[in-house]
């Protein structure tokens, strides 16, 4: 390339310029266009947020927005009676029954794709949901679903919010175990699940991972299995197991009533890592949920009644929940969902599945943005791309780097950006630029969402000057927000609320809901999220707790004791790295690092496979004995170690470091 090549000079002015204007183009279609929101919102905080919950159809007026009277058990809309599914498909019907809800976009193996109506996704979900109540399904009994990206999955999802039944999603990539974990700690009595899928062409088994995890549960379960495979995967059906088809036929026509929830009845339960090797339920209500997601899936995500919108999570985590499944159809609008990876049978899928049906919106995780980087911009490229008007991430911190690329080369430099923060346990979206409104700055998110108080804090509470790394802390409640852990109201305060409230004060300013992410905050009031504060490592940006891979470590034959610590990994952010300690008489040799590898994914799923098992016969702990993990994290990561002589075994290290990398 020469000089004065433009596409140099449009690298070097990208790779210097901090801040970016949303187009004008953008502004002026925009639904949140109005800078005066922030102010408006802060002044009529609580009262801002009937904005949000008068986007939905209520069966009853709430009768109060937010009641605070017992914190940090806050209820939002009380008084109010609302159904999702209700929300998400009948009200639809009139002007849209016709128009594409959801847009299923299988792998490219049997041409399967699939195109949902709303006037047909209501029939479908009506049927399952009269099915659901004929094996005996009532209102708030818990049913979880454990399957990959079929159609039948939102359609089970909306079933259970059309009757009142709570459900509990597992992520098909999980174990097992980890179904039946979920299933006796929910007390969950039916499972819907699936044969099997496909994956970079091939078929995927997946019953006899969920009959294996059924096996584990401690009660009586009713089983549905949805047949994605045909006659590629021939499934045998037991005596309480069901086949979904043959239940949705025999219902043909049914009609359900949509069931009144309370504003405060539980939507859904997500099961989410934390801290301790057991999961935390995360528990989200009707009203409060569905308002939150809706008003930031049209205020950030600005999705329109007409536009096609593209989110490629798996909906088996909160983001596909919010906004594939929920935010968008409550919305109106064609919500896509790919079964797959994003590099079979190509590198360009997604490029392929965004000219194909014209997306309007894109939102995916910085992981795969790290991925599409390395791949090489000639597979997006070759596609035409210009349907795409805004562009979305989360799940991770995004760098500059990756930041300007997915600006340039998936939105030719006209699409805003939105980098998103938010959790499980917010329901929503919290940190973000509205792109309407706020400059984007790569590698900040940007601004709390007008209505929210959020503030990074000292290890004292107290604001951190501009500039400096701190906690990131929510001083006051919204609607989204989990309600509390299931059957755990005392977690749910020593989890999320302890570090920074007056635990025993009844006064909703001494509560302050503490995400365990740190952050730093620039004059603007732009914040940079650095990442997890606790001992959670976001892998590809999925959360996994440290202590549940320690547990399934050490639950291998042979092992004594493992430090699970993460490290840096350019395409998945963080990696786990495992530090174990053999019992006398077992080598740690190539066998035994297979077996860990194998119980870790039998225990938790291939997403936790360790990138490194290094063995070493002690680890390094301080004088009091505790493992200093920022210590084997600096391993991970080859950084300087600095000073180790507070160490009791302070030899230990250097042997440590020695061997990591070896394999
Ligand atoms: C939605 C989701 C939550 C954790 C969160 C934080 C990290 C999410 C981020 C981000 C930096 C962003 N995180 N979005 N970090 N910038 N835009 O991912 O939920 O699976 O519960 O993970 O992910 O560390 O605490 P969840």
């Amino acid at each position: 390339m020469s000089e004065g090549d433009p596409d140099v000079e449009l690298e070097a002015r990208l790779a210097e310029q901090e801040r970016f204007e949303p187009s004008s183009s953008f502004v002026e279609q925009a639904n949140v266009s109005d800078p005066e929101l922030y102010d408006e919102f802060e002044a009529e905080w609580p009262a801002c947020w009937e904005q949000a919950a008068d986007l939905l159809d209520w069966d009853d007026e709430y009768d109060t927005v937010l009641d605070d009277s017992n914190p940090p058990f806050y209820e939002w809309f009380t008084g109010g009676s609302i159904n999702a599914s209700y929300n998400c498909l009948d009200r639809h019907l009139e002007e849209r029954g016709d128009e594409v809800a959801i847009e299923w976009v299988g792998e490219p193996v049997d041409e399967d794709d699939r195109s949902y109506t709303y006037e047909e996704l209501h029939r479908e979900v009506n049927e399952f949901a009269a099915a659901l109540r004929e094996m005996g399904v009532g209102e708030d009994d818990v049913v979880t679903m454990y399957m990959p990206m079929v159609p039948e999955l939102p359609i089970a999802m909306l079933a259970c919010a059309r009757i009142g039944a709570p459900h509990s999603v597992v992520f098909a990539g999980f174990s097992a175990e980890a179904l039946a974990t979920r299933m006796n700690a929910a007390d969950s009595e039916y499972l819907v699940t699936c044969d099997g899928y496909y994956r970079r062409g091939d078929p995927l088994e997946h019953k006899e991972k969920a009959d294996e995890g059924l096996a584990g549960v401690d009660h009586d379960v009713e089983t549905v299995v949805v047949d994605r495979l045909g006659d590629v995967y021939d499934h045998s059906l037991a005596e309480n197991h069901h086949d979904y088809a043959e239940l949705v036929a025999e219902q043909e026509g049914a009609e359900v009533e949509p069931v009144q929830r309370d504003a405060e009845d539980m939507l859904f339960l997500m099961y989410t890592s934390g801290t301790t090797g057991e999961p935390k339920g995360v528990k989200h209500t009707t009203g409060g949920y569905l308002s939150w997601v809706t008003w930031t899936s049209q205020a950030v995500l600005d999705i329109k009644p007409e536009d096609t919108y593209f989110c490629s999570a798996d909906i088996g985590w909160i983001t596909g929940h919010s906004y594939i499944v929920y935010g968008p159809l409550s919305l109106g609008t064609t919500t896509m969902m790919y079964e797959g990876t994003p590099d079979h049978p190509e590198k360009d899928r997604l490029w392929e599945i965004i000219e194909e049906y014209e997306a309007d919106q894109l939102y995916t995780a910085p992981t795969a943005i790290r991925a599409f980087m390395k791949w090489g911009p000639e597979y997006p490229d070759d596609h035409d791309l210009s349907s795409l008007r805004l562009l979305g991430t989360v799940g991770e911190p995004i760098n500059p780097r990756a930041w300007k690329w997915y600006y340039k080369h998936i939105g030719n430099e006209e699409c805003p950006i939105v980098d998103t923060w938010w959790q499980t346990e917010t329901g929503g979206m919290m940190v973000t630029t509205l792109p309407g409104v706020k400059d984007m700055k790569p590698g900040s998110a940007g601004p709390a969402l007008p209505g929210l108080d959020v503030e990074i804090v000292d290890t004292r509470g107290e604001p951190v000057e501009a500039g400096r790394a701190g906690y990131l802390t929510v001083n006051k409640p919204w609607p989204g927000m989990l309600r509390t852990l299931y059957n755990n109201d005392e977690r749910y305060i020593q989890e999320y609320w302890a570090e920074y409230s007056d635990v025993d004060s009844d006064d909703p300013d001494d509560w302050v809901y503490f995400p365990e992410d740190g952050a730093k905050i620039d004059e603007d009031g732009y914040i940079t999220v650095l990442g997890r504060v606790d001992d959670v490592l976001n892998v590809s940006g999925h959360r996994l707790g440290t202590m549940e891979i320690e547990s399934a470590i050490v639950g291998v034959e042979g092992v004594a004791e493992a430090a699970v610590v993460g490290g840096q990994h350019d395409l998945k952010g963080e990696a786990v790295y495992a530090y174990v300690i053999t019992e006398d008489g077992y080598e740690g040799d190539d066998e035994m690092r297979e077996r860990i590898v194998e119980g870790v994914e039998d225990a938790i799923g291939p997403i936790a496979r360790p990138e490194q098992v290094v063995f070493t016969p002690e680890l390094p702990k301080t004088r009091s004995g505790k493992i200093m993990r920022r210590l084997l994290e600096d391993i991970a990561n080859g950084d300087d170690l600095g000073n180790t002589s507070t160490l009791r075994n302070p030899d230990v290290v250097e042997d440590i470091a020695s061997k990591v990398g070896d394999d």
